[in-house]
């Protein structure tokens, strides 16, 4: 029988829309949801390509046990029933023997994190972190440093901008499709783009204005971008004048940061950064500086973020149409968001967590995700307190997070690892206890409240039964606590009893998502008078000079710190996503693997021809902390301070057997550095020799 499912889905993070056409219990054809402003029918090249990691049969099959040395990949099947026994009982000894903190669980953030969040709860360990540190810790603190929002309650107008500056947000292969598809009408309006990275990529090829910039360097072209608006008064002054706290601070700070000294730091030229100043100003409020994920990844993460937020602040384009915006829940047309599992009642916890953010050693970073890259330290040095165990659902910290060598040898010292996965990862292939969960085609998940201009609700629905024997991650966790004796935090025996008790009170019930995929609080896109903005900063306006650093002892405007080139013989390592794949998640994914299956070191023309290496050649890449072998693309396209590879490959997994061995994986060869005020990893802050085999 023939039938269509609105869903989502999950082939990355975003989560768009999707309509699945399945036959004969067959999933068919998948396309974006057609009743989804701004997706209508699109998806990208990793979305398109989920019926192909649906019908791999090199994934988990079977829940499994290990047998023998980790990472040597003998495995056990394991019935279900015979798994959670297992993972519960391990759970108990640890926890009953070293306190429910001993365990930790890290998650990429996802429709189930609330149930995931009420199972460390009930266990009484503050220790769940998620991949939002890794991703844009830094963002977060800057935005809530200067709105008192975070970034998450953050939205970008594409669709209606008139210019937009980027900052390595490679927007056109780092892809979130509504983004792509706001961005690409905004263009066919006749937006400007400029772009700003040490790599000519897509995105640099489909701007007005590209900058090659030294890498690390941002910061400094802000600074000398945020002198000329204010000493040609280029800036929005009744905005300004109404919501800025600390603009004399700002003046005063920035009097030194000329164009012609951003010149030297940054090798942009003086005039072409007057000119931006010139011409963007002539576009607010519609303007958009973005504030971004990636791109610079450095110490000073913060106050590169910071000096992106005030940018937009200066163009008055907060809460303006074509600028940025602040997301409207459905409380805002009197509507009820739906429930989470994490509203209720808890055992008090009386440790800190294990990165100790929330605590004066480190006070910033939004305790709600807490600081991944931290893990390792942690459970090496035993601060603050022995960890034990780990669970890693949907995250993998081997690859994910900077020096694999380092993050090995804590996970040697736990004594339980369980990874819910749907994929041989190198975590799974390392971990004790392999929980297989069902892929996003084959379950139903929690509800998405989606806030922004126009509050909804989405719903992932199943359409089709598991191919294996695989779980729902949020039933995984249920019966695992039910083991435990925690069983009533769960009050569901299903998914869609999960999702029936979400809804509850929000006035919907799932009947009414299969119409569109979507159920909407109300039809108009909401603006906040810009009179009348709450901010949530402790002054009510946008905290320039911020009390959030200063009563945590960190200064508003430290002085700018050059970024030093690398030694003579060496670079500095940048990395990025592909259009084609999803971080360490696809590269097994049969029609993926065929269209890229490898990454490639890009290095400068002229550094390569110094140290005699040819397009193509196998080199070697050496760090602090790692090497590896991956073949050069030797290009005039990058800056010669600078080598990139594409993040996610070197896999080590045996039986993903495409992806194994394939590349070089960046995590073996960065260094575990980060920001220690705002969160973030530095990345790009690793130095590497590049030598020919
Ligand atoms: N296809 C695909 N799309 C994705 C994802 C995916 O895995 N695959 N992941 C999603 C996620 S979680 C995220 S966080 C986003 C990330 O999206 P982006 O923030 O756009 O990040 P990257 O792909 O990491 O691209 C980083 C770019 O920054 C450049 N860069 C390096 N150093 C500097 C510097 O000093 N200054 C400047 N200006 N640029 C620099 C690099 O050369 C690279 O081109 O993408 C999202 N979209
Ligand atoms: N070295 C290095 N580290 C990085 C980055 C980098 O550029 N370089 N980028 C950072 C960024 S921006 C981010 S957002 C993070 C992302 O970090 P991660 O969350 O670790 O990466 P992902 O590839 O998104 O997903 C991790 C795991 O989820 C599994 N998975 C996929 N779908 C499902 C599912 O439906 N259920 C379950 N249970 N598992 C599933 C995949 O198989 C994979 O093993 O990495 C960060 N870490
Ligand atoms: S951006 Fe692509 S992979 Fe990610 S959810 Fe959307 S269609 Fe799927
Ligand atoms: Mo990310």
């Amino acid at each position: 029988m023939d039938k269509e499912v609105f869903s989502l889905c999950f082939m990355c993070s975003v989560r768009c829309p999707i309509r699945v056409k399945v036959k004969d219990g067959h999933v068919d054809w998948i396309e974006g949801n057609q009743h989804v402003a701004g997706i209508e029918g699109s998806l990208c090249p990793r979305g398109s390509a989920g019926k192909s990691m649906l019908y791999d049969d090199q994934r988990v099959q079977s829940p499994l046990i290990r047998v023998g040395e980790r990472g040597s990949g003998n495995w056990r099947k394991a019935s279900w029933d015979e798994a959670i026994d297992y993972v519960a009982t391990r759970i108990k000894e640890i926890t009953d023997e070293n306190g429910g903190h001993s365990l930790a669980l890290c998650e990429r953030t996802q429709l189930a994190t609330h149930v995931s969040k009420t199972f460390l709860k009930a266990l009484k360990s503050p220790n769940h972190f998620t991949h939002d540190a890794l991703c844009k810790g830094s963002v977060n603190t800057a935005c809530r440093s200067l709105f008192g929002y975070n970034d998450g309650q953050i939205g970008i107008n594409y669709g209606n901008t008139k210019n937009i500056v980027l900052y390595g947000r490679n927007i056109f292969e780092s892809i979130a499709l509504k983004e792509v598809n706001g961005l690409m009408k905004a263009l066919e309006n006749g937006a400007k783009l400029t772009y700003i990275d040490p790599r000519v990529n897509i995105t640099a090829s489909k701007a007005h204005r590209y900058w090659m910039i030294r890498p690390g360097t941002d910061l400094a072209l802000n600074y000398a971008l945020i002198h000329t608006i204010l000493k040609e008064r280029l800036y929005d002054a009744e905005f300004v004048s109404k919501w800025v706290h600390g603009l004399s601070d700002l003046q005063e700070f920035v009097e030194e940061y000329t164009p012609e000294w951003a010149q030297k730091e940054t090798g942009i030229n003086a005039d072409e950064i007057v000119g931006l100043a010139r011409q963007i100003s002539k576009d607010k409020p519609s303007v958009i500086f973005h504030y971004g994920y990636r791109g610079a990844s450095h110490t000073n993460e913060i106050y590169m973020r910071r000096s992106i937020l005030m940018l937009n602040a200066l163009m008055g384009s907060v809460e303006a149409k074509g600028g940025i915006f602040f997301k409207k829940g459905p409380g805002e047309v009197g509507g009820k968001a739906a429930r989470k599992l994490t509203a209720q009642e808890f055992p008090k916890i009386d440790v800190p967590r294990f990165d100790k953010v929330g605590t004066p050693d480190f006070p910033l970073p939004d305790p709600n995700h807490g600081v991944a890259q931290i893990f390792p330290h942690a459970v090496l040095n035993e601060d603050p307190y022995p960890i034990k165990g780990l669970i890693a659902y949907r995250m993998d910290p081997l690859m994910s997070i900077a020096d694999t060598t380092q993050t090995r040898r804590a996970l040697d010292k736990l004594e339980l690892i369980v990874t819910i996965d749907i994929n041989y990862s190198d975590i799974a292939w390392y971990s004790d206890v392999i929980l297989p969960e069902s892929t996003y085609l084959e379950r139903t998940d929690c509800i998405q409240q989606m806030n922004g201009l126009k509050p909804q609700m989405y719903m992932r629905e199943k359409a089709v039964e598991p191919r294996y024997d695989t779980m729902d991650g949020a039933m995984i966790l249920k019966r695992i606590a039910q083991k435990l004796g925690i069983g009533d935090y769960f009050p569901y025996e299903s998914m869609d009893e999960l999702v029936d008790w979400q809804l509850e009170g929000t006035g919907f019930t799932r009947e009414d998502f299969k119409k569109k995929g979507f159920v909407a609080y109300g039809a108009d896109q909401i603006f906040w008078d810009k009179n009348n903005i709450p901010f949530k900063t402790p002054s009510g306006k946008i905290e320039f000079k911020s009390s959030l650093l200063e009563n945590a002892g960190f200064e508003s405007f430290p002085e700018y710190e050059p970024v030093p080139a690398p030694e003579a013989g060496k670079f500095r390592l940048v990395v990025g996503r592909s259009a084609l794949h999803t971080h360490v998640s696809t590269q097994n994914v049969p029609y993926l693997n065929e269209l890229e299956s490898e990454n490639v070191l890009w290095i400068n023309t002229g550094k390569a021809n110094e140290l005699g290496i040819k397009d193509k050649d196998v080199v070697e890449v050496t760090s602090a902390c790692g090497k590896g072998q991956i073949k050069a693309f030797v290009t005039d396209l990058i800056h010669p301070e600078s080598v990139f590879m594409l993040h996610g490959y070197g896999h080590q997994a045996g039986r993903a057997k495409r992806s194994f061995n394939k590349g070089l994986s960046d995590a073996l060869i960065q260094e575990n550095v980060y920001d220690k005020i705002g969160g973030s990893p530095a990345y790009h802050d690793t130095f590497v020799s590049v030598t020919p085999l």
